[in-house]
């Protein structure tokens, strides 16, 4: 990082403002000169944001729960699974009858990573927006996840929050249905803010809470020291015979898993967050 400074970098429907860490709660509106396409290709991500930042026009102040767009420009999203116990113990056990649990205690011991494509940038939602849950599944939970910006060379720069929305109903039936459970309408949401620094500690904290007419019907946490693998290990295995022409997101997993008995609801209020990120909130629709 520049200096020991980082940055935040939020994206409306009409602008993009950047925060700074030396001057906290105070943004500055960029009006030209950036573009999340040139931040993921460019060799030093962080060099070219302090850039836009020194050339922007004045700090303004404004609360920050507004409606955010995904902080992204034509960059994929791709995902990691199975990358925390939890994972692996409650997808064995929704896997059981279909007798596919097997793959998933394979895969979390494997030097090789799951790794899945999640959506394209235009299929992204961003904060205070929608997230999906499919007609045709029964059992629906969000996915809480710390999730990387990687630059076109495969380097590591920032991370924002991530919620890989899943069917639990249709990936138990048959490991094979992966792609329907994951991949649909709404079923990718990020945000609020990209931030560019290091990596955080390892006991940074994620956490989730989920409210239905008021009331929460679900929290849970748990925190980045859990994962099994290293942040440097899934990009490296993800840039394998694998080109990212403007870059890539990638979700590196959940850790947290609802117990059985739980699926989401039209209208629930999904908030995440992840310190020194922020919330990412999300109501959900039947898509
Ligand atoms: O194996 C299926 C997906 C796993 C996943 O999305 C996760 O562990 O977060
Ligand atoms: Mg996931």
């Amino acid at each position: 990082m520049i200096g020991g400074m980082s940055f935040r970098i939020f994206k409306t429907s009409a602008a993009v403002f950047l925060e700074s860490s030396d001057a906290p709660g105070l943004f500055r509106h960029v009006e030209s000169g950036f573009s999340f396409n040139e931040l993921f290709t460019s060799s030093d991500p962080a060099a070219y944001v302090a850039v836009v930042y020194d050339d922007a026009g004045n700090e303004v102040s404004f609360n920050p729960d507004i409606p955010f767009a995904a902080p992204l420009g034509d960059q994929e999203v791709w995902a990691a699974g199975v990358t925390y116990f939890r994972s692996r113990t409650a997808r064995m056990e929704e896997a059981e009858t279909a007798g596919g649990d097997i793959f998933y205690d394979k895969v979390y011991e494997a030097p090789r990573p799951e790794l899945f494509f999640k959506a394209t940038a235009a299929r992204t939602r961003g904060h205070l927006d929608h997230v999906g849950i499919r007609r045709d599944s029964t059992w629906d939970v969000p996915e809480p996840e710390f999730t990387l910006a990687i630059n076109s060379e495969g380097k590591i720069f920032g991370h924002t929050i991530g919620n890989d929305m899943s069917s639990r109903s249709i990936e138990g039936e048959n490991p094979l249905y992966l792609p329907q459970a994951k991949n649909y309408t709404g079923a990718c949401a990020l945000g609020p803010c990209l931030v560019v620094a290091d990596a955080p500690a390892p006991e940074t904290g994620i956490a989730i809470a989920i409210t239905r007419r008021g009331e929460e019907v679900f929290s849970g946490e748990t925190s980045l020291a859990q994962m099994k693998r290293s942040f440097e290990e899934l990009a490296a295995y993800l840039f394998r015979s694998n080109h990212f022409r403007h870059g890539v997101y990638l979700m590196t997993g959940t850790g947290i898993v609802p117990d059985p008995d739980f699926t989401l609801e039209e209208k629930d209020e999904i908030a995440i967050t992840i310190e020194g990120i922020g919330t990412l909130t999300n109501t959900v629709e039947k898509v």
